[in-house]
């Protein structure tokens, strides 16, 4: 991993039903992000917030889906970041914002990746695959489409910017599932994507999966973004996200995971999204995601007992 990380704000909130996701950025930077970042030893540099898009296309599409055109023009805006951030000798930090983000995050990065002719991998932590196409989708909120725009599936075409490199469903594993649509679960299936829903979870633990997937990860000299979603966590830990969905992974089990990462050295690209701090208690939860980042970046237990932390 690079000695330095850059952080890039992602206000974006139109692809959730409820406000909130847009304070995220500030929230993670008040929990303390930039100085996680740093007392590890990185290097820092926070870009701010990427403003709302100058201009939103006249696009349309199935009448169900909500924001559209907003959606549209931020996947762009975030897909050209993205790309250019992954291609620097930085370690990118995407933080939202509701997890549309990832339709540019997962489309950039996979697109940088294609220009060095290294394989995209994607560890997506989250209740959800959020692998809905824009006719699939049954709510019409967007942030339950970007892993379906991402793999090049059918519907987004002349809708959403094209696709660079789409991912390959063989380089994704999915973490924490425990609320899926009919129309996801066949895609899952038909393209045979690697998941671990809570279940599998609580039979293998989290060590075997992790460490199948990022050997993985390194014999095919991938590239790796981990796509964390606060609602991978339980909601009882980490109680600010609009849905929150029962019986999410543990304190423990989500610590555990960062640092198995940590360890790989194979992490290359970050989001943090879903965190609505209108909705967490005295900031728990976003400081719980920044400690997460903490063992991401090499805080090892006994670091926290020296420093006091
Ligand atoms: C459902 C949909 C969703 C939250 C993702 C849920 C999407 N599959 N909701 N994260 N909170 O609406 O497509
Ligand atoms: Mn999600
Ligand atoms: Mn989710
Ligand atoms: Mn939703």
């Amino acid at each position: 991993m690079t000695p330095h990380c850059t952080i890039l704000g992602l206000p974006l909130q139109a692809g959730t039903g409820r406000g909130g996701c847009l304070m995220g950025p500030d929230a993670f930077r008040t929990a303390g992000l930039g100085e996680v970042i740093t007392s590890q030893g990185f290097g820092l540099t926070d870009l701010g917030n990427l403003p709302f898009p100058a201009s939103v296309p006249e696009v349309t599409g199935p009448a169900h889906l909500k924001k559209l055109p907003e959606i549209v023009a931020w996947t762009r805006d975030i897909q050209t970041q993205a790309a250019q951030l992954a291609a620097q000798d930085s370690f990118p930090i995407f933080i939202g914002g509701d997890h549309s983000m990832a339709a540019g995050t997962l489309t950039g990065v996979a697109q940088a990746a294609a220009a060095l002719g290294r394989p995209q991998f994607v560890l997506w932590l989250d209740a959800h695959p959020d692998m809905n196409t824009l006719t699939s989708s049954l709510s019409g909120h967007l942030h339950g489409t970007p892993m379906a725009y991402a793999l090049g599936l059918d519907s987004f075409e002349g809708i959403f910017p094209p696709v660079p490199a789409p991912l390959d469903p063989a380089n994704i594993c999915m973490m924490g599932l425990r609320s899926v649509d009919e129309a996801e679960h066949r895609f899952i299936a038909e393209l045979g994507i690697d998941v671990y829903d809570m279940r599998r979870i609580d039979e293998l633990g989290v060590v075997k999966p992790m460490e199948a997937f990022l050997r993985r990860v390194a014999q095919s000299n991938g590239l790796l973004h981990v796509s964390f979603d606060v609602d991978f966590l339980d909601p009882e830990i980490a109680p600010a996200v609009g849905t929150t969905v029962p019986g999410g992974a543990t304190f423990r089990e989500a610590h555990l995971i960062m640092e198995m990462i940590h360890d790989s050295g194979l992490a290359s690209s970050l989001d943090l999204t879903e965190l609505n701090p209108f909705l967490d208690i005295r900031g728990k939860t976003a400081t719980l995601m920044c400690d997460l980042t903490a063992s991401l970046l090499g805080r090892k237990v006994l670091d926290r007992r020296t420093r006091g932390l």
